[in-house]
């Protein structure tokens, strides 16, 4: 198995395992990866972080080799799989990490952008190289990049295919923090830093947040009306005031 899970205290934690390929996402890695996301659902867990084997790559992208001479339709059934098992990333009712732990090209910053937040350490480089194999991005870097780094950046970025590294992705938007130290144990950090709060209020509010670039504003302030009304009807919202006019730590039960 390529794609490693693995539960650390409330944090699941997948990792990409195929070094002597820079965990390149293969086919075959991606079914696995989607089997992963589905059993992810199944568990205990507050948050997901998402990292590679090794201390070279997140993610090298799509496995190149793989990709030649194959029909025309095979290809847009790939990329449409692809698409839809990142896309479940989004739809898991917790929030999830990558963790770029070194390169994360094509594919694989494809990946870290479906998750819900991206870290990266000092030696990471990312970039969308497609245009450069003559291709462009397909499992959702068209749209999720110019979402996250606005359009004029995401277009230098796919027109030019250049690399980038962990302090200008920083600069750009593209990664929530860069990190020191064992990655897994920053992401474990990073992680603790939300996964305590109620578990419904942190989806109300990912949810709230996802559809901001989906819809006009005013759609968007009545979903935020919606779910603020639905966060008002849990017992998390009452004890979490409680606790506040009580001055001590809320104990939310996710309810
Ligand atoms: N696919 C297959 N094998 C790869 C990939 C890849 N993406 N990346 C690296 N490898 C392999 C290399 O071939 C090499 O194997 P071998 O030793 O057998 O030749 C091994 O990993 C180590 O790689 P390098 O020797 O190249 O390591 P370097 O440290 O010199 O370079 C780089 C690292 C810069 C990351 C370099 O490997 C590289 O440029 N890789 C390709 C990056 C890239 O272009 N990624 C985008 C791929 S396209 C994509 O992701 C499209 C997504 C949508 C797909 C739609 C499907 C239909």
């Amino acid at each position: 198995m390529s794609v490693k899970l693995e539960q650390r205290g409330d944090v699941a934690l997948i990792v990409l395992d195929r070094q002597d390929a820079l965990n390149a996402l293969s086919f075959a890695i991606i079914a696995e990866l989607e089997k992963t996301i589905d059993r992810v659902k199944e568990m205990p867990v507050r948050a997901l972080l998402i990292t590679g084997a090794g201390p070279k790559a997140f993610c090298a992208g799509a496995d190149i080799k793989e990709l030649r001479n194959r029909p025309l339709a095979a290809q847009r059934q790939a990329i449409e799989h692809g698409q839809a098992v990142f896309a479940k990333l989004d739809d898991l009712s917790v929030a999830s990490i990558a963790m770029i732990n070194g390169y994360a090209f094509g594919g694989g910053l494809e990946l870290a952008l479906a998750c819900t937040f991206r870290l990266a350490t000092r030696n990471a480089k990312m970039g969308l190289p497609e245009i450069k194999l003559g291709l462009t991005p397909g499992y959702g870097g068209t749209q999720r990049l110019p979402r996250v780094i606005g359009e004029a950046r995401a277009m230098e970025m796919i027109l030019t295919g250049r690399t980038i590294d962990a302090e200008e992705a920083l600069r750009l938007g593209l990664v929530n923090r860069v990190v020191d130290g064992d990655p897994i144990e920053a992401g474990l950090a990073f992680a603790s830093e939300f996964s305590g709060y109620s578990l419904p209020a942190l989806k109300f509010a990912r949810e709230a947040v996802q559809r901001a670039f989906t819809v006009p504003v005013r759609e968007g302030l009545k979903i935020e009306a919606d779910v603020g009304t639905l966060a008002y009807r849990t017992a998390d919202a009452e004890e979490g005031m409680a606790a506040f006019s009580e001055k001590r730590k809320a104990v939310f039960r996710d309810e």
